[in-house]
């Protein structure tokens, strides 16, 4: 028998396809987890808790599927206008998605901020991945009690052990999100791997800098905003400023001599010459803006969703 003329379903062959919501509570791996599965950096990760600011997409292409996977802030109870932003993507996260991975430490104990999450991920009743994280850093006889707690607290699809940072688990864990996934067409070019600008992305770069550097004096209080982007075939050059909320704040940022910004610039000029080869140059400054974290117009300006529909 002939074939006969393709439809327009033909045309776009149908693949597993959908979106990913990666939720837990700060620290628990969410953002070593996207860039393990994403095999690219599209989400900054450092030591302290509260990272994560913004819902970051990272995206896996394989040749039958297409997976959205989207990074959200922790899970934490909200006081600043920052961290209310914050917890509306993971809201935002947990609405949109097609499943969702709740990420645990495995090597916290169990506290009220769990029980938080859980009940936020009971909220929104999604299909759920339950994802037992930093297994390198436990002995094995702790998981089978906090497989059978979180079993009993949500119907979750699948459990997995693993060790983000070190890759353990984690292509068992893709195989098991896309068989639960829908078919559908593939939202993004085969070749996109992240939906943040590469300017979002260099202030990101940055920001992870000045917390590894100065996180045991100023943990959560930095923000990055890049105020110039040039690129050309041979450089990029970009100028930001690192914005503190109080004076006392600016000769940590600086160092003894400059010393401290320019560790800073340093370390971010050698991550964003991999995002942006072959060479960047990178101006930074001090600013201090008393409260940042509940100045609106600052705090929708860290949003690089909103920051696009600008003229
Ligand atoms: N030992 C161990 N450490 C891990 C593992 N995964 C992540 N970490 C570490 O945990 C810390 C937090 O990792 P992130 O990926 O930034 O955690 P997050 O959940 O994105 O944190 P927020 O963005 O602050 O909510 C970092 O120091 C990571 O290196 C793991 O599998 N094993
Ligand atoms: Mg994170």
């Amino acid at each position: 028998m002939l074939e006969s003329a393709a439809s327009p379903k033909d045309s776009q062959p149908q693949i597993k396809s959908g979106f990913v919501a990666i939720v837990g509570r700060p620290n628990a791996g969410k953002s070593t987890l996207i860039n393990a599965l994403v095999g690219a950096k599209v989400s900054i990760v450092t030591p302290v808790p509260q990272t994560t600011r913004n819902r970051i997409l990272g995206i896996v292409n394989r040749p039958d599927a297409q997976v959205v996977f989207i990074d959200t802030p922790g899970i934490h109870k909200p006081l600043s206008r920052l961290n209310q932003q914050m917890m509306s993507f993971v809201r935002q996260a947990l609405q949109d998605r097609d499943l969702t991975v709740l990420i645990v430490d495995a090597s916290e104990k169990f506290g009220k901020g769990d029980q938080y999450a859980l009940g936020l991920l009971k909220e929104y009743t999604s299909q759920a991945i339950l994802v037992l994280n930093k297994i390198d850093a436990i002995s094995k006889t702790r998981l089978l009690p906090l497989i059978d707690f979180y079993s009993k607290a949500y119907p979750f699809e699948e459990v997995f052990p693993i060790s983000a940072l070190h890759g353990d688990g984690l292509e068992d864990l893709l195989q098991a999100v896309i068989k639960l996934l829908p078919e559908g067409p593939a939202y993004f070019t085969p070749d996109t791997y992240t939906d943040q600008p590469e300017r979002f992305l260099a202030g990101e770069l940055i920001r992870e800098q000045v917390i590894r550097h100065t996180r045991q004096e100023l943990p959560y209080v930095s923000a990055v905003l890049v105020e110039e982007f040039k690129e050309s075939e041979t450089i990029t050059s970009i100028r930001a400023t690192i914005v503190v909320e109080k004076e006392s704040q600016r000769p940590i940022v600086v160092g003894a001599g400059g010393s401290m910004i320019k560790a800073i610039g340093t370390e971010a000029r050698k991550e964003l010459e991999k995002l942006l080869p072959p060479k960047v140059f990178l101006e930074l400054f001090v600013k201090v803006e008393p409260r940042w974290r509940d100045n609106p117009s600052l705090v929708a300006e860290l949003d690089y969703r909103q920051e696009s529909l600008q003229p």
